[in-house]
């Protein structure tokens, strides 16, 4: 791979990008203008706006294709990269079962006042997603997926009721900053109450970046993609490897 790269549109190195944004603005050649200049005034020149819809009276909804001259360095690429291995449902319950001699614990929930909860089901829910089962498949995984809305302090008082060895919270509104606060609420909630014995905290949504987990509080974020078999890869790596986490 190379060091320096820019985007490619019709041919190599061409620097096309596409960008989609709604403006308050009344559809119209006005509302046209003004997605272009903003599109100029990000460094996208010539932007051209292939698509604009209203959105009720007063928006409008745009795409704008063009070039940028950016030029993106590899080497200053910062991301969390899986230092886990991929395991089969087998290999996961052979694993638990040699370190921990009994099932490995997991509480689920959306908290706060979040109730989409497909997500956080569909990586718990025998189901599954994306042609994976979920982690109530496995045999040497016990999961309490206690829903929507649940409290911090409802969390806590039911971790530590089922001796969770890892809780894991899904968060997918994100207005005013709702996924950050109620995580944060949540990993502190956790700290203050077990200390060193909190089980491993793990946050999941769409909107989530991987690089959040020290300013979560949690040990590892999962985004949007995440397949059930990554967290249970995770969840056996992690706690085979940091058993002072897991209570007796
Ligand atoms: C379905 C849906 C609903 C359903 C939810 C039903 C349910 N039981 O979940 C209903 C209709 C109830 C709903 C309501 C609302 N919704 Co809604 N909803 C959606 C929608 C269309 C799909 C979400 C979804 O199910 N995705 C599929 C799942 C599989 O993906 P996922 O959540 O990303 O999960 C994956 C990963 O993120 C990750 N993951 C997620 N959680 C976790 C947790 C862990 C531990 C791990 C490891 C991984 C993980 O793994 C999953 C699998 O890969 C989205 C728009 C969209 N297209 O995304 C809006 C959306 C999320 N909703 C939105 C809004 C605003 C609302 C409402 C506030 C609307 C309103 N005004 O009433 C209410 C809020 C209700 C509430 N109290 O929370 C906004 C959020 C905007 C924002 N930035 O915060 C969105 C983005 C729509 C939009 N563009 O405006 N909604």
């Amino acid at each position: 791979m190379k060091r320096h790269l820019r985007p490619y549109g019709d041919t190599t190195g061409d620097g096309m990008v596409q960008l989609s944004f709604t403006l308050p603005v009344p559809h119209g050649p006005r509302a046209d203008g003004a997605a272009q200049q903003l599109a100029n005034r990000m460094g996208i020149d010539p932007a051209l706006v292939v698509h604009s819809h209203p959105i009720g009276e007063d928006f409008t909804f745009f795409v704008v294709y063009g070039s940028v001259s950016h030029i993106i360095d590899m080497d200053a690429v910062t991301v969390v990269e899986r230092e886990y291995p991929l395991l089969t449902p087998g290999e996961i319950n052979t694993a638990v079962k040699k370190a921990l001699r009994r099932k490995l614990v997991v509480v689920g929930a959306c908290i706060g006042t979040d109730a989409h909860t497909v997500g956080i089901d569909a990586i718990l829910n025998i189901k599954g997603f994306a042609g994976e089962k979920g982690l109530e498949y496995y045999r040497e995984l016990r999961v309490i997926n206690l829903g929507a809305q649940v409290t911090v302090p409802e969390l806590v008082k039911r971790a530590r009721a089922e001796k969770a060895d890892a809780v894991l919270v899904s968060q997918v509104v994100t207005q005013r900053d709702a996924h950050i606060l109620n995580t944060q609420e949540m990993s502190a909630a956790f700290r203050e109450a077990m200390g060193e014995r909190k089980p491993l905290l793990v946050a999941g949504g769409p909107r989530f970046d991987p690089l959040m987990a020290g300013e979560l509080g949690v040990d590892r974020v999962f985004g949007r993609g995440t397949t059930p078999g990554e967290v249970a890869s995770y969840l056996v790596h992690a706690l085979t490897t940091r058993k002072d986490t897991v209570p007796a």
